[in-house]
């Protein structure tokens, strides 16, 4: 029998943080009815939210330094799973896990499937892997897999991305993402036009093969681990990919995958514009694709992303329909307290963008009253929504204080033991 968080002790403890928890909730609510806005409104909509967290994220990330693993890291993705329904038991907004093919590969997928729903947790996005050689493959992917030059080696890689669509079937998932390193560290060494050619054939193969209900998500990235030129290395690259495969191709907006100041809340406005919007990788960061906590750097950033996602939503922008997920490399802390933390600051932009009255800023932005629109869009984001995001836990069962309940749990020392280092754990970044 393994060590799992028991209802009653995640009743105990919010027992202690009930009353506190009541007083700044009435505090603010009554904050927020003076501004016209009903905090009950703004609960349901945080009840209502979720965001997917990658199986790869529960294991210890790293640099291509090093990596310092952790106590109790998951040996499986049976053990992945079990972390991944701790960070949804406490947080309650993570119902679902987007698995990584080959790392997440099983012999059984039904019995995957049940150890999920064992958790209430199903299946997210797909994500296909033709950034590293898998064991015993065939063919490297050193100088590329969707686009090398070699076609047998991006048939290999097109036969990858097809068995990942089989494997998400089976566990229930509609979409597959792909992201590739392919580029080139020299000029010279590619030509540019030729590999975004290669890589339109190959998707092409991967698009036909789609099921019917079924999405492709296309990430870009500027750069690494090509450091010259990169196929897919910016939203026009990838948005022209999609548009040239058809409906059932969006582009994937990773935050990390931008050039520092890019404007990306703009970007996403222009994708929803475009009815391209596939979705997020969230995550943070200062100087590159650092994978660091999201809201941990740059929280007003993440928050005018949710600030265009909110107003497409309440418009009913046509084709939008985001999945949101979390990609991020957890090196110096424990994934489990990083992934809750991640998810409710993911949760908290989005409360926040909800608190704007959009037809007042219409309103203002109509007659070009430019520090009043700032200030009604900052008034949102200085706002401290904590105690609707705690609310929301508690009446959905989860945890009042969720990481404060975790480490008193012991759940990581419990680990520690029952999962001995086996020396095998995977983790990565994508
Ligand atoms: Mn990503």
């Amino acid at each position: 029998m393994t060590f799992s968080i028991s209802a009653d002790f995640i009743g105990a403890q919010n027992r202690k943080a009930e009353a506190a928890l009541a007083e700044d909730y009435a505090a603010l609510g009554r904050q927020l009815e003076r501004r016209g806005v009903d905090i009950e409104k703004m609960t349901a909509r945080a009840m209502a939210y979720a965001v997917a967290v990658p199986s790869w994220g529960v294991g210890t990330g790293g640099t291509r330094f090093a990596r310092f693993p952790g106590p109790g890291e998951p040996r499986n993705v049976f053990d992945k799973i079990d972390d991944c329904g701790v960070i949804h038991q406490l947080g309650r907004v993570t119902p679902t896990v987007s698995p990584h093919i080959p790392w997440d590969k099983v012999d059984d997928y039904s019995a995957l499937r049940q150890k999920a729903a064992s958790h209430d947790l199903t299946f997210d996005a797909v994500n296909s892997n033709s950034f590293q050689d898998a064991k015993g493959q065939k063919l490297s992917y050193k100088f590329g897999s969707l686009t090398h030059a070699d076609p047998g080696t991006r048939a290999q890689a097109v036969e990858h991305n097809l068995e990942c669509i089989e494997i998400g079937r089976k566990l229930g998932s509609s979409a597959l993402t792909v992201w590739i390193a392919d580029g080139s560290n020299f000029p010279g060494q590619s030509n540019l036009n030729a590999a975004f050619d290669r890589y339109m054939a190959s998707l092409r193969e991967i698009y036909d093969a789609l099921p019917k209900d079924w999405s492709v998500f296309l990430e870009h990235k500027l750069y690494e681990p090509a450091f010259y030129s990169t196929v897919i290395s910016d939203w026009g690259s990838s948005f022209m990919a999609a548009s040239e495969l058809g409906p059932k191709a969006k582009c994937l907006v990773d935050l990390g995958h931008h050039a520092p100041n890019t404007n990306i809340e703009q970007i996403v406005a222009r994708l929803i514009r475009a009815q391209k919007l596939a979705g997020f990788h969230f995550n943070d960061s200062k100087y590159g694709d650092d994978d660091l906590d999201s809201g941990s750097v740059d929280p007003f950033r993440l928050f005018l992303v949710f600030n265009e996602l909110v107003d497409a939503e309440l418009r009913k922008a046509p084709g939008f329909n985001p999945a949101y997920m979390i990609d991020q490399s957890h090196n110096v802390t424990d994934p489990i307290e990083s992934l809750i933390q991640s998810a409710n600051e993911i949760q908290r932009a989005y409360v926040q963008a909800s608190l704007i009255d959009r037809a007042v800023l219409a309103a203002v932005q109509a007659e070009s009253d430019v520090l009043g629109g700032h200030l009604l869009v900052k008034q949102a984001f200085v706002t401290d929504v904590s105690p609707v995001l705690a609310e929301a836990r508690r009446r959905k069962s989860g945890a009042i204080d969720p990481i404060a309940t975790y480490r008193a749990s012991g759940y990581r020392r419990h680990k520690a033991e029952e999962r001995p280092d086996s020396g095998t754990a995977s983790a990565g970044i994508v």
